[in-house]
């Protein structure tokens, strides 16, 4: 409603031109940052760095079938499908740049069956990317920030699919933090809802892109934020049955509106976290991101006990520090631990600091941390433990331990003490994530697997050997970016030997966008989506 009748303030807010949807699509490509359509259409994207070397929008929907192995060998048993998903931006962006977190989700699919890989790529269909295909242009302008958007879209759907796709009770999710699920066929990653609401039971605004499947009971754990409408303090978490029901709904208020973008659960409990990523009205009026780092306010954790109901939540405090994605989370009785890659300032340059302190590269290192609180103690304190001496982010686990506590964790790591040799290698965070590590938390020792100085890597996955059962018996998936050359690689590794190297190498026929999360799915579930 509220963005419906600020939208007159467009021009006076963003002093650039509001060009007709038409005007991009026509405009004659002179450089080399373009993209032809069928029908002569060409793109011309902004020379900036969030569209140009690595990070040129890609635009690939295709599907090839027999990759070649050109290292090593895909293990016969393996069946089933790695998804990912990658921001891809399909028009350039309504105000002369963006950042990479707003591009048009476009989903990869790697499917493995007898020894052979196949890849399928297709832009999730969002109501964003049909409106704005139809258009000949973009229509929706900077992230999270409706003021900035064409008249013709006021009050539509914003959600871009473009930060995890899993596969649960059959459906394929491709989802983003500001808006609903997008339903799309696990097989042919064709979009079949573009604002999926579990048969009108989900009245929130927005879904995470990291929901929680619970191993013991096949259920999906989810929240929403800003769940009653942009910059809101309301929260709702979601229990969804096996078979893809709502089945309970728990609303709350958070301390401050913060970017919720991940979560933690536990046999016993549900944790959130609450870093000061904060947006508002005020800023998005003021044309500033939607989100900026503000060190003057403390972080908050909230616990709310599985089952329980709003008022059973319990929150604790400590001072400021950032933290995203969460790698695990258990508990021992009240005891309730919260594995995080955790560093002492902003990690994203692009969200910049509220007082308007310059980013600080250093502060931004990120460690795996425990955070633990005490559910049975007075003390609102969190205790915070280092787990490891990586620097990194995209934490993962063997995902049958989720909520339980799992020995072994994998992630990205920055090795600063290898050589670089290639210009803007970037990731997530502005970092060159070149490493693979592994943490054994039983033993505190650490494997890692360095891809080389003119590579790097994106989040893995873990794969369950087919019919094991014992945590890290499986293999780790991973694609590599072959920076030097604009192009990618699929690598698998034997989850717990990560330091022998891959065990085998796919080639991939072209250049596969810096993407953020994926998951894999074993046939069993892929049938159950026939
Ligand atoms: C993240 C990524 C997003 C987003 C919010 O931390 C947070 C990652 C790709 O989009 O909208
Ligand atoms: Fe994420």
């Amino acid at each position: 409603m509220r963005a419906v009748l600020l939208l007159g303030c467009i021009p006076r807010l963003h002093g650039n031109t509001h060009n007709g949807p038409r005007s991009y699509a026509r405009r004659a490509a002179t450089r080399s940052n373009t993209r032809s359509f069928a029908g002569g259409i060409t793109l011309k994207f902004p020379e900036t760095p969030s569209f140009t070397g690595f990070f040129a929008p890609s635009g690939v929907e295709a599907t090839v079938h027999d990759l070649t192995v050109i290292d090593g060998e895909v293990p016969a048993d393996l069946d089933g499908a790695f998804y990912r998903v990658a921001p891809d931006p399909q028009f350039p962006p309504l105000s002369g740049d963006d950042i990479w977190f707003n591009g048009d989700g476009m989903v990869t699919q790697f499917r493995f069956s007898k020894g052979n890989v196949s890849l399928q790529q297709r832009w999730a269909r969002t109501d964003k990317f049909v409106a704005e295909r139809e258009a000949g242009g973009a229509l929706f302008g900077a992230y999270r920030n409706p003021l900035t958007d064409h008249p013709s879209v006021a009050g539509e759907v914003r959600g871009t699919a473009n930060t995890n796709v899993l596969v649960h009770a059959g459906r394929l999710y491709a989802l983003k933090e500001d808006s609903p699920p997008v339903v799309m066929d696990p097989h042919t990653l064709e979009t079949i809802d573009s604002k999926f609401d579990f048969g009108g039971k989900m009245t929130s605004q927005t879904f995470t892109a990291h929901p929680k499947i619970d191993p013991r009971t096949g259920e999906m754990l989810a929240f929403g934020y800003a769940a009653k409408g942009l910059c809101t303090r309301d929260m709702v978490f979601y229990t969804i049955s096996p078979d893809g029901e709502i089945t309970d709904e728990v609303w709350f208020e958070i301390p401050y509106y913060c970017m919720m973008h991940d979560f933690g659960i536990t046999e016993d409990y549900v944790v959130f976290h609450v870093v000061p990523i904060v947006g508002s009205w005020e800023r998005l009026e003021a044309g500033l991101p939607h989100f900026g780092f503000d060190r003057g306010r403390p972080v908050h954790l909230g616990v709310l006990p599985r089952g329980g109901r709003a008022e059973d939540i319990r929150w604790f405090s400590a001072p400021t520090c950032f933290a995203s994605h969460v790698m695990n989370a258990h508990n021992e009785g009240g005891l309730v631990h919260f594995d995080v890659p955790m560093a002492k300032g902003n990690m994203f340059p692009f969200f910049p600091d509220t007082e308007g302190r310059p980013f600080e590269p250093h502060e931004a290192a990120a460690q795996m941390t425990r955070w633990t609180v005490d559910m049975r103690a007075n003390s609102d304190e969190i205790t915070m433990t280092p787990l490891a001496d990586f620097i990194g982010e995209f934490p993962r686990i063997d995902d049958r331990f989720a909520g339980l506590k799992n020995r072994y964790g994998w992630q990205l790591v920055q090795d600063m003490t290898k050589p670089v040799d290639l210009p803007g290698g970037r990731s997530a965070s502005g970092m060159m994530m070149n490493t693979l590590g592994l943490i054994d938390l039983e033993t505190g020792e650490t494997q890692s697997y360095w891809v080389g100085a003119t590579s790097s890597f994106q989040e893995p996955a873990f794969i369950p050997r087919p019919g094991s059962t014992a945590e890290g018996d499986g293999y780790l998936i991973v694609i590599e970016n072959r920076l030097a050359e604009m192009g990618s690689r699929l690598l698998l590794f034997d989850a717990l030997q990560i330091a022998s190297g891959p065990i085998a190498t796919i080639a991939l026929p072209f250049r596969i966008r810096q993407g953020l999360h994926g998951n894999w799915a074993d046939a069993a579930a892929l049938r159950a989506a026939a």
